[in-house]
């Protein structure tokens, strides 16, 4: 079982419609399939996301670091080494998706050699998850149209409503816009990305208390340390920590300082080893977990629906599995299908990531 070879293939396809958050704009998939191929004939998986908004990658940053730096590593290592392989990686600091992708097809890899799903390997709690969607910024009445869409096609009832807009008042319009037009039973919570001042939060959490919201995630930069403090002490409603804490010890400090309440864990940047460092660490401290959406593609959505089914703590919320859908195309052979507001796990050896060799090559860009 050792790494023999590894792949870094970029590939781009096209979103039907772009998605708009506080902190950028995502109008393609521009993503990395990352391959590791054992001396034995196996490949594992999973594909890296660049978001150099979030956390400073780029397509090109994510090849070079993969081709130039990991592999020349941890080639010769097996799939059973992944500790050692973590080791060598973190010599490099940054780097997540591209650290991440190289993990989850390790596991990938150790899945299929055992004949073993890698839901059951990581815990095997449940073979589903809810699905929430996440809803980009647009005029009020487009995000209702949207959401209701998606509510009517695929049965989903929790929906993540991006906010962090100048003047604050337009989301807490579209706010209020959602909860009238979806009524009570339907969930809702915000995700900010940094984008107001946490006085902008306070007000905003204040217009918004009549609307059930169940999350507030990075409504302001957690470098304004003491507002963030100042800001998560009077939340009435759990406070989640993404970008903010993405590490093991990220998520320590964010909790400890009093900066969040929750954590928001995405396979895409911690990948299955450390999203369980993370998950036993908030499951250690009593505190609550989302799964999170890295702007995934089906490849990253199957690993993050893995990865949340296979433990108790990690499924108690919605996950967010449908950013796939806003994609033109996708390179899976058989697609994910959302049904009844759920996604299923794949039940095949390994993580069931079959890539189709013709969309592969109508999207890669290194031909
Ligand atoms: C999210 O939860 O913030 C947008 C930026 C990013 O890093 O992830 C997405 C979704
Ligand atoms: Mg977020």
């Amino acid at each position: 079982m050792k790494i023999a070879r590894i792949e870094a293939i970029p590939f781009a396809i096209p979103y039907v419609k772009p998605l708009k958050f506080a902190s950028g704009e995502v109008h393609a998939a521009d993503h990395v399939l990352v391959r590791v191929h054992t001396d034995e004939g196996l490949t594992g998986t999973a594909e890296a996301p660049p978001r150099p908004y979030t956390y400073g990658e780029t397509q090109e940053s994510i090849i070079a670091v993969i081709e130039k730096i990991f592999a020349p590593q941890i080639l010769g290592l097996t799939a059973l080494e992944r500790e050692a392989v973590h080791e060598r990686m973190d010599r490099t600091v940054g780097n997540p998706t591209a650290k991440a992708a190289l993990d989850m097809a390790l596991w990938d890899i150790l899945g299929q050699a055992a004949g073993m799903p890698v839901s059951g390997m990581l815990g095997g709690y449940t073979d589903r998850m809810r699905v929430s969607h996440m809803v980009g910024f647009a005029p009020a009445e487009a995000m209702v149209a949207e959401a209701e869409r998606i509510r009517d096609t695929y049965g989903i009832t929790t929906f993540k409503v991006k906010v962090g807009r100048r003047p604050y008042t337009d989301d807490v319009a579209a706010c209020r816009a959602l909860r009238e037009a979806l009524g009570a039973g339907v969930e809702l919570y915000i995700d900010g990305n940094r984008g107001w001042s946490a006085s902008e939060s306070a007000r905003a959490l204040g217009e918004m208390a009549d609307l059930g919201l169940t999350f507030a995630e990075e409504l302001c930069p957690a470098d304004d340390v003491l507002a963030r403090r100042w800001l998560v002490t009077q939340s009435p409603i759990p406070f989640i920590a993404d970008e903010s804490a993405i590490r093991p010890a990220e998520v320590t400090r964010e909790l400890l300082g009093g900066s969040a309440t929750a954590i928001s864990i995405k396979t895409a940047r911690t990948g299955f080893t450390a999203s369980q460092r993370v998950l036993h660490e908030c499951e250690g401290l009593g505190v609550e977990v989302v799964m999170g959406n890295q702007i995934d593609g089906q490849i990253g959505t199957l690993c993050s629906v893995t990865f949340g089914a296979a433990h108790r703590s990690s499924s108690q919320h919605a996950g967010e599995l449908s950013n796939f859908l806003d994609m033109t195309d996708d390179l899976l052979t058989e697609p994910l299908t959302i049904e009844n507001g759920a996604l299923r796990i794949r039940e095949g050896a390994g993580l069931g990531i079959d890539i189709d060799p013709d969309k592969l090559a109508r999207y890669r860009q290194d031909h």
